[in-house]
């Protein structure tokens, strides 16, 4: 995107103090939001939130030290958004890993202050070139909003003839002490699926700890989650509305190593917890029908 772009996103969805454009250190064009002491960074690919720094907080989202934008590769860390699938393709796992929109530029449709919170909204739909990857027609669209809290919403609406059945997850890169002084709480009497076990389903009771790979689909999750991160002396906290299920994962020491952009020891330092429609959790639309997945965080001091 060239200085002209930029300016021209600026004159026209720029508000002084609350919401610029410029080039991210990364390479590419980001969206920058303050509000009361807190700010985040959004880039235009992938509508990807890439940094979030709450008011009184060191940075609450774990990046990649070694990504850039515009390779064509995903960047790791933040905020991916995974859609119009979750992981593999259902069909076809020669098909890109977590959908097709994390490596396209998203259009800046909106973006100011509204109750307190800095706004922006991007949008995405899908093009005859998708065929291929998806036989299907509909739009996405973020709403990013920076308070006290960071909420996004996800909305998908079908815009084609047919029914869609859609998984998605906002995929988030938490920042944490150390992976192995961390809890995470409110996933006790849930069903799951371990993805490191073929899949299985499984029970699970207590808070989830970690000392090795962790990667599960919790089924009938509605409810919220906390981040208890005693090496920070902070807990974050999840809350969502319009999914039923969260995926946590943390890749450990082995396959941190293989992935080879997590840094040495990047495992130690996030987890992520998704807000999903995954695994059973599949999103039907009708014709013109839309649905909104919405994830809320929010940090405090205290372990
Ligand atoms: O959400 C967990 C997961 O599906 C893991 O299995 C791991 O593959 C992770 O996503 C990273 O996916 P990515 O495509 O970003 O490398």
């Amino acid at each position: 995107m060239g200085t002209a772009e930029f300016e021209a996103l600026q004159r026209r969805h720029g508000v002084a103090g609350v919401v610029s454009f410029d080039e991210s250190p990364l390479g590419g064009p980001v969206a920058r939001l303050a509000s009361g002491g807190s700010s985040a960074e959004i880039a235009l690919q992938g509508a990807q939130v890439l940094g979030w720094t709450p008011a009184g907080h060191a940075p609450a989202l774990w990046l990649s030290p070694v990504e850039r934008l515009g390779t064509g590769k995903p960047i790791r860390g933040g905020i991916p958004v995974c859609w119009p699938w979750f992981a593999n393709h259902p069909d076809d796992p020669a098909k890109p890993t977590h959908g097709f929109v994390r490596t396209r530029q998203w259009s800046v449709t909106s973006a100011g202050m509204r109750d307190g919170a800095a706004t922006l909204e991007l949008r995405t739909a899908t093009t005859l070139a998708d065929a291929a990857l998806w036989a299907h027609s509909a739009e996405a669209e973020l709403e990013v909003a920076l308070g006290e809290r960071l909420t996004l919403s996800l909305t998908t609406r079908n815009t084609g003839p047919g029914a869609i059945r859609l998984t998605q997850a906002l995929h988030t890169y938490f920042a944490v002490g150390d992976i192995a002084q961390v809890r995470v709480d409110g996933f006790d009497g849930l069903g799951y699926i371990d993805k490191l076990a073929a899949n299985a389903r499984k029970s699970w009771s207590g808070p989830i700890l970690f000392a090795g790979e962790v990667d599960r689909i919790y089924l009938g999750h509605s409810g919220a989650a906390e981040i208890v991160d005693a090496a920070a002396a902070r807990t974050i906290r999840i809350e969502k509305s319009g999914s039923a299920s969260t995926v946590v994962w943390n890749p450990w020491i082995e396959k941190c190593a293989r992935l080879g952009d997590m840094g040495p020891e990047g495992y130690r330092r996030m987890v992520c917890i998704e807000t999903a429609n995954a695994g059973d959790d599949v999103v039907s639309l009708a014709p013109g029908a839309a649905h909104t997945i919405t994830a809320v965080y929010s940090v405090r001091h205290g372990s």
